[in-house]
């Protein structure tokens, strides 16, 4: 019988100059060991065979004292020589089936695998385990295959848990690796559902069982250190991941008018900070849509504030508006400092198709840390389902559009239409535009706006679409832009109300009637809460007998979002807000 193997931290060694320098393998990866790696693979693509089992022999010395195996990269024969626990083979490496004819049943197999295909043959060939990558580019490894991201990972771990599979497929145990660090582990582990707590629902696929990690350990300078940092991000996220606002936990139906209410409510008592780091264009409105909807603006682009202002219970909105190199390095040690005190985190792919720097910042930023909501218009939402590998659903040919289809352009994956600015092209049917938010909130588990004459929401269990707003909001600069600083402001009242409920005093009597709705604001509620908020405010505004057109809009419309209460979403709601 093989011992059950605990995979969540699976170290992985190289001993290149450019990861291990000059130091020694044996007492790094001892170091590792002390600091909790829960497997160790010896991956060694260039000493001689002497030399491979000599380091070999030593770290499973050191291995066995800390009572975990010892993997080794490839070489069936080196294993076979130390006798340790088991071997790792590449999609180039002897085949699993004659690996276990030689080691036979008791050694531990793993296969690298980046499709479902390959997934399915290293199952029935008889792998214990299966490395699926590459997750994200890394230095450490440049001639990977694929880069798969999240939900090419999820696509193989779905195939291993569907109805159809084997039972081996079922209980075949797998790893993520490729660019995995102490930054993005938690969020990783969270899309890829390692944690035993799964809302918004069951996944439908099979959780992952660890995560394997090179750089972040070996190239580290302190490398028990960064094991136990990643150990217990690793442990904590099966509990509560640092990164998640408080309030995450997505209802499991339709928001009751009762929690939009509770949510203004909640905002205009809180006056919650909203911190901005957005485009040039519309520095001005964002913040005094901030303050009229009641909340507390601060515009600052230098990401090394963000680490206090992340500590004030605010949310931070990141708008690819502007997004300098410089700009972009910003927004990742923001998104860093409120991923670590889980505060929401907006992100505003602003134009993100319309050049290859800004599809290349979109791809960087996903990769960076979790965002709680992502609101584009139509264009922006296909990049970010583009970058995060979903199929797109076939687009409706523009009847304004001069351009046939190539004959050769492939049905399901058609030639992305190329992004003229930050405007918005309607190319997706409602169907496909419900199934495509829906698809993309359940892979990257977070909440999606998508902006247009119909507005989109979804947390990947609810998803709602919301007619309200007025075609004036199209005829002003950075209304869009504005609107994520809205749902900021309601996502940091509700996170704030809802990690302060439990300690309110009881005869507050100002506040929602109680604790228990005041908990029930999550990030859903929250944003549809702001949608609302903003839309029908424009609907008043336009409606006021001063405005002539978009000119005069948007002072009203800033008189309008001051002037809203809540209550008022009752009769005001359009028509197919609820249906979906
Ligand atoms: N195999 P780091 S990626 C060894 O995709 C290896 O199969 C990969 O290194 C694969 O943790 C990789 O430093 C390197 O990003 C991972
Ligand atoms: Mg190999």
């Amino acid at each position: 019988m093989k011992p059950e193997v605990d995979y969540s931290l699976y170290l992985v060694t190289d001993s290149t100059e450019a990861i291990l320098g000059n130091r020694d393998l044996i007492s790094v990866v001892e170091q590792a060991l002390q600091g909790g790696v829960t497997i160790v693979q010896y991956r060694d693509k260039t000493s001689d065979t002497g030399v491979l089992i000599r380091i070999a022999r030593a770290l499973h010395e050191k291995c066995k004292q800390y009572s975990i195996p010892l993997i080794i990269n490839d070489r069936v024969d080196v294993a076979l020589a130390v006798g340790c626990e088991g071997v790792h083979l590449g999609q180039d490496d002897m085949s699993v089936t004659d690996a276990r004819n030689i080691l036979g049943p008791s050694k531990i197999i793993g296969a690298t695998v980046s499709s479902v295909e390959e997934a399915r043959i290293a199952v029935e060939r008889g792998a214990d385990y299966l490395g699926i990558g590459t997750l994200y580019a890394t230095n450490t490894k440049k001639n990977t295959k694929d880069i798969i991201g999240i939900a090419g990972t999820r696509k193989i771990l779905e195939s291993l848990s569907h109805p159809t599979s084997s039972a081996a497929a079922k209980q075949i145990k797998t790893v993520c690796i490729g660019g995995i660090n102490a930054t993005n582990i938690q969020r990783i582990l969270y899309q890829l559902h390692y944690s035993p707590f799964s809302s918004p629902s069951p996944p439908t696929i099979k959780p992952i069982s660890g995560a394997a990690i090179v750089s972040a350990i070996i190239a580290s300078s302190t490398p028990k250190h960064a094991s136990s940092l990643l150990r217990s991000l690793i442990t904590t996220s099966t509990t509560h991941p640092t990164f998640l606002p408080s309030n995450f936990s997505p209802s499991p139906s339709l928001p009751s008018p009762q929690t939009l209410l509770n949510a203004t409510l909640t905002l205009h008592k809180t006056n919650p900070l909203t911190h901005n780091m957005t485009n040039l264009v519309v520095q001005n409105l964002a913040a005094n849509v901030a303050l009229n909807i009641g909340a507390s603006p601060i515009m600052s682009t230098n990401g090394t504030e963000a680490r206090d202002l992340a500590a004030l219970h605010g949310a931070l909105v990141v708008n690819m508006g502007t997004s300098t190199p410089e700009a972009l390095t910003q927004y990742k040690l923001a998104i860093e400092a409120y991923n670590a005190v889980g505060g929401p985190v907006i992100l505003d792919p602003v134009g993100a198709g319309a050049t290859a720097a800004r599809k290349d910042a979109l791809r960087f930023l996903l990769g960076v840390g979790y965002f709680t909501v992502i609101k584009g218009n139509e264009s922006e939402i296909l990049e970010v389902a583009r970058a995060s590998h979903i199929p797109i659903p076939i687009p409706i040919p523009s009847s304004s559009s001069t351009t046939t289809p190539s004959p050769s352009s492939s049905p399901e994956q058609p030639q992305p239409q190329q992004q003229r600015g930050v405007d918005s092209t309607h190319t997706l049917t409602h169907p496909s535009k419900l199934s495509l938010v829906k698809t993309l909130a359940s892979t990257l588990r977070c909440t999606i706006l998508m902006t247009g004459p119909t507005d989109i929401l979804s947390n990947g269990t609810t998803t709602l679409s919301i007619k309200n707003g007025h075609e004036y909001l199209g005829r002003v600069t950075g209304t869009g832009c504005t609107l994520g600083t809205t749902i900021s402001a309601y996502l940091a009242a509700a996170a704030a109300a809802s990690s302060t409920s439990s300690s309110s005093s009881p005869n507050d009597s100002h506040g929602p009637e109680s604790k228990d709705e005041v908990k029930n604001i999550g990030v859903l509620e929250a944003a549809l809460a702001s949608v609302l908020h903003f839309e029908i405010a424009a609907e008043d505004a336009a409606a006021s007998l001063d405005v002539k057109g978009a000119g005069s809009f948007v002072p009203a419309f800033l008189d309008a979002l001051a002037a809203y209460r809540e209550g008022v979403v009752e009769g005001r709601l359009g028509e197919e807000w609820l249906r979906g």
